[in-house]
């Protein structure tokens, strides 16, 4: 069966892009959001998220009648859904946005669907959709029921996009297709073989589940061995970026860059999904974490070193001493502050030191409300001219293009050995 209409259920950083690209290649997508401001922005051709090449596909799609945003889904060929996974505060996943948006799609669906889950999800998140799907929708017949024959297809297939490259990595990535049985992947992989450049490998749901988790706990596991590095070097007065760079010529050896923490929407939230499912087996997915969450702190501990060094050097009063903070992004070159570790440390300072607190972050024109009252937005000239105590925590462009004869402080906090 083809697919002429598709729905995206989810018109965030994954969902939006994905539907752009399905309706750049001629098909017709209705997006779907709970969000009316974002369904709003859509339909006039714009969009409420910032990614490089996003607005002109959008834009295009939509002027050209491929792509419509709505609040409530509308009968289709295939389902996507691309909806937020967080965990709970005691780090249990969150699955409410899933199951909404099971419910509400259930009413719409036919006979010859495809319905694909694209959110991270924890191992056996698709078989427990595929079972809300078929309490609402008691006339169909799903794969658990019927296998092969079912009404309705279901699988699996996670995103594997890095932020900032969306638009690349979504067409040119290979991807994982996890169907609940073998005719649902081959259904998903047809699907995606519409726009993608990359190999669709069929697996089962539960395994794809398990290496979209295992991916990004990989990458946080080896970023946790670089942060530990960074701790071991100080306290044994060693520089961490040459002893990283000297490691990494071995030929088998290829050692992450520490920094001031782990960020973003995904690697410091999904290996919480494998430890909160297998706490007994997974303790070195935990301890990374654990290590990764604890760097903005023992970064916070090396600044107050610093003030108090540079205090008893200079005859200032702490009032007097300026320090000022170099990024505030999640990483370099990009303006996204959520889930950001510069952004955590920037607020300990702020919130700690009794002087003035400066930002220097090129990618915003304003700070925002968690800092607006404790510290001030400057150019990186004026903190440079200004600040006693530097500290170093996005490896921005513009910062690294920084000359070292202009950097004359004497007390410099650099996680990401931009100014070493
Ligand atoms: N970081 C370091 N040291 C490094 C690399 C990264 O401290 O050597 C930090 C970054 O500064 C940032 C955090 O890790 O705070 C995460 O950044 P990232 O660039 O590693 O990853 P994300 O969160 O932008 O995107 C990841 C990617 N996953 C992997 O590389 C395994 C991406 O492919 C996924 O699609 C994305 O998560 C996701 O949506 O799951």
């Amino acid at each position: 069966m083809t697919f002429n209409t598709l729905s995206v259920v989810g018109l965030g950083y994954i969902g939006l892009p994905t539907a752009a690209i399905f309706a750049s290649r001629q098909k017709t997508v209705i997006g779907v959001d709970i969000n009316e401001r974002a369904v709003e922005t859509i339909n006039r051709g714009e969009i409420h998220i910032v990614e490089p090449g996003l607005a002109g596909v959008v834009k295009t799609a939509v002027a050209d009648g491929y792509l419509r945003a709505t609040t409530q889904p509308e009968a289709a060929d295939a389902f996507l859904i691309a909806v937020p996974t967080p965990f709970q505060d005691d780090h249990q996943p969150d699955l409410r946005y899933v199951q909404a948006a099971a419910l509400a799609i259930a009413p719409v669906l036919q006979p010859g669907n495809l319905v694909v889950l694209e959110s991270t999800s924890p191992v056996g998140t698709t078989e427990q959709l595929a079972a809300w799907l078929a309490a609402a929708r008691p006339d169909l017949r799903f794969p658990q029921q019927a296998g092969d024959e079912a009404d309705v297809a279901i699988a699996y297939c996670p995103e594997r996009v890095l932020p900032g490259q969306v638009m690349d990595e979504l067409v040119k990535n290979d991807r994982v297709i996890g169907g609940m049985t073998p005719g649902c992947s081959a259904r998903a992989s047809a699907l995606y073989n519409l726009f993608l450049e990359g190999e669709c490998v069929e697996t089962n749901a539960r395994t794809a589940e398990l290496c979209k988790l295992t991916e990004n706990s990989f990458r946080d596991v080896n970023i946790a061995f670089a942060n530990e590095l960074s701790l071991i070097c100080a306290d044994q007065q060693i520089n961490v970026w040459e002893l990283i760079a000297l490691a990494n010529r071995h030929p088998r050896v290829n050692i992450l860059q520490p920094g001031p923490g782990v960020g973003g929407h995904c690697i410091a939230v999904d290996p919480w999904f494998i430890v909160a499912q297998n706490p007994q087996q997974a303790r070195l997915i935990r301890t990374a974490r654990e290590v990764n969450d604890a760097k903005p702190h023992w970064v916070l501990e090396q600044v107050k070193a610093s003030v108090a060094e540079s205090l008893t050097r200079s005859n200032k009063r702490a009032s007097e001493l300026t320090v000022a903070c170099f990024g505030l992004a999640f990483k370099p070159n990009i303006d996204d502050l959520r889930e950001s570790p510069a952004m955590q440390v920037t607020q300990l300072i702020a919130d700690w030191h009794a002087g003035t607190t400066l930002v220097v972050e090129p990618n915003v024109t304003r700070l925002p409300d968690a800092l607006a009252s404790t510290a001030t937005l400057v150019s990186l000239q004026q903190a440079l001219a200004q600040a006693d105590v530097l500290v170093m925590l996005v490896d921005h462009r513009e910062f690294r293009a920084v000359s070292p004869a202009a950097v004359t402080q004497s007390w410099i906090v650099d996680t990401k050995g931009v100014w070493r």
